[in-house]
């Protein structure tokens, strides 16, 4: 069995500061639990920027130059931007930091799709700050666009011209066909690195049969040429991802996908959730993948090469 891939998203664009008092908002909380997860065994950190006043998701390059070369020089993780960005961001938003880091990974989302996070705004009495409401509110109404031309444009600016590979993230199994069209057109060469992606309200639910049927078809659409790794939302992290471990998968842990470490418990970092899932892929007679491990197994052009 080959090694486990622990990515960990260490803020995202989905939970806001009044959900958590650890959620990374500056520059330095940023690197410093990107370091500290990849001490913790993350191979992968997958980052998104915030707006250091506010804990505002963030699409301004210097945000990200703000912390990313502190990450590089601190550890040797491989560094993956996200181009979702949030989907109240313009394509050409999504895609200014990524193009001006050129890293070695960035994300792409497989599909147009509802991603609606009213519902955490419910559940919360105290607001830090006055946009938080309306960002999760207005979500009842808000379409996080990937359309096949948007997917095109990532794919030339990222992969052609910048040589990033993709965390393709996959919430449905049509986002597979979508994919499989683009490897047909010989836009995308594997080894592919697909992320199953649950729990999102719009996305798939978090049904073990889910994840199933999502390999089931990855295998019969891509053979050996991908690798699958698992995100979970909120509760359904690690049980879901565990299973992911157990089936061959890879893993991804964060705070951008969930905030707690136990049910009614918030994890106090990143770092914690990633030492909790190695714990748990460890006792399953599994080992985990360096960053070197990690270049090799998804053909990453390396950190050197990057404009970070
Ligand atoms: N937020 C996750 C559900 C991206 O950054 O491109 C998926 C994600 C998307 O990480
Ligand atoms: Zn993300």
């Amino acid at each position: 069995m080959s090694k486990i891939i622990i990515t960990c998203a260490i803020t995202g664009s989905i939970h806001t500061p009044s959900m958590s008092p650890y959620l990374p908002i500056t520059a330095t909380q940023i690197a410093e639990q990107s370091i500290a997860a990849a001490q913790a065994g993350a191979a992968i950190l997958h980052l998104h920027a915030r707006d250091p006043a506010n804990g505002r998701p963030s699409a301004d390059p210097a945000h990200f130059m703000a912390f990313l070369p502190q990450i590089k020089q601190g550890c040797d993780a491989v560094l993956n931007l996200s181009t979702g960005g949030s989907a109240t961001m313009t394509l050409d938003q999504r895609l200014a930091a990524p193009k001006r880091a050129a890293p070695e990974m960035c994300s792409l989302n497989m599909g147009t799709m509802n991603f609606a996070l009213y519902p955490a705004a419910a559940r919360i009495t105290d607001w830090k700050f006055d946009w938080e409401k309306p960002f999760l509110e207005g979500t009842d109404d808000l379409v996080f666009k990937n359309t096949p031309r948007d997917m095109v444009h990532i794919l030339h600016e990222m992969g052609t011209m910048r040589g990033a590979r993709f965390e393709f993230e996959c919430y449905d199994v049509s986002h597979l066909y979508m994919l499989k069209h683009f490897v047909d057109r010989g836009l995308v060469q594997g080894p592919l690195f697909i992320q199953f992606v649950f729990g999102v309200l719009g996305g798939m639910g978090p049904d073990p049969e889910n994840l199933s049927h999502m390999k089931l078809i990855a295998d019969k659409l891509f053979g050996d040429s991908y690798a699958f790794s698992v995100l979970a939302a909120g509760r359904h992290q690690m049980p879901l991802i565990t299973l992911s471990a157990i089936l061959g998968g890879h893993v991804r842990v964060g705070l951008e996908d969930s905030l707690m470490i136990a049910r009614g418990t918030l994890a106090r970092s990143n770092a914690e959730q990633v030492e909790k899932i190695r714990g748990i892929v460890e006792a399953l007679g599994r080992s985990i993948a360096t960053p070197a491990e990690a270049r090799q197994m998804l053909h990453l052009k390396g950190a050197e090469l990057t404009a970070i």
